[in-house]
């Protein structure tokens, strides 16, 4: 089924300088990037984004490290979008993510793991509406799906 994800590049991963290399392992997946922009999340959204793990411990150095710099925030779309984009990004303690993930092969420990991804369709929804408004959803067609897709 063709779904439509969130993803996010945080903090260290635009430090370090993956923001390229990531955006690349999308795109040659095939998916469609269907919306991109950078930011710096305020608090409130931050809060809002992650208020399932309000009170946990990793909270509040969460919200710091999420609001520590800019993120590049995407909205992507293609088969099976929201497992498969959270496959390609590995588990979420570094040291469990499988080399050939963008964890395991770009990051070491969990309060650094450069990636974000929805872990489900409703959280998918959810967060695209958070950081996107519908005009910033770019609904096209790419040359390619007529070699990604079965007719
Ligand atoms: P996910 O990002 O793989 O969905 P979640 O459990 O939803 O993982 O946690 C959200 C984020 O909170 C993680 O990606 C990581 O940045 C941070 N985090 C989760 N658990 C810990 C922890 O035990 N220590 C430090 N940071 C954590
Ligand atoms: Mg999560």
């Amino acid at each position: 089924m063709i779904e439509k994800t969130f993803a996010m590049v945080k903090p260290d991963g635009v430090q370090r300088g993956l923001v390229g290399r990531i955006v690349q392992r999308f795109e040659d997946r095939g998916f469609k990037i269907i919306a991109m922009k950078m930011m710096k999340i305020p608090k409130e959204l931050a809060e809002r984004h992650y208020e399932e793990h309000k009170g946990k411990g990793f909270y509040e150095p969460l919200l710091s490290y999420i609001t520590s710099g800019p993120v590049l925030c995407m909205a992507i779309e293609g088969e099976n979008a929201i497992a498969a984009v959270r496959t390609m990004m590995g588990k979420t303690n570094p040291q469990d993510a499988t080399p050939g993930t963008i964890r395991g092969d770009f990051s070491q420990v969990t309060g650094r793991n450069i990636v974000h991804g929805s872990d489900s369709s409703e959280s998918a929804k959810r967060e695209i509406k958070l950081f996107f408004n519908d005009y910033e959803i770019q609904k096209y067609e790419k040359i390619d799906e007529v070699w990604l897709f079965e007719k």
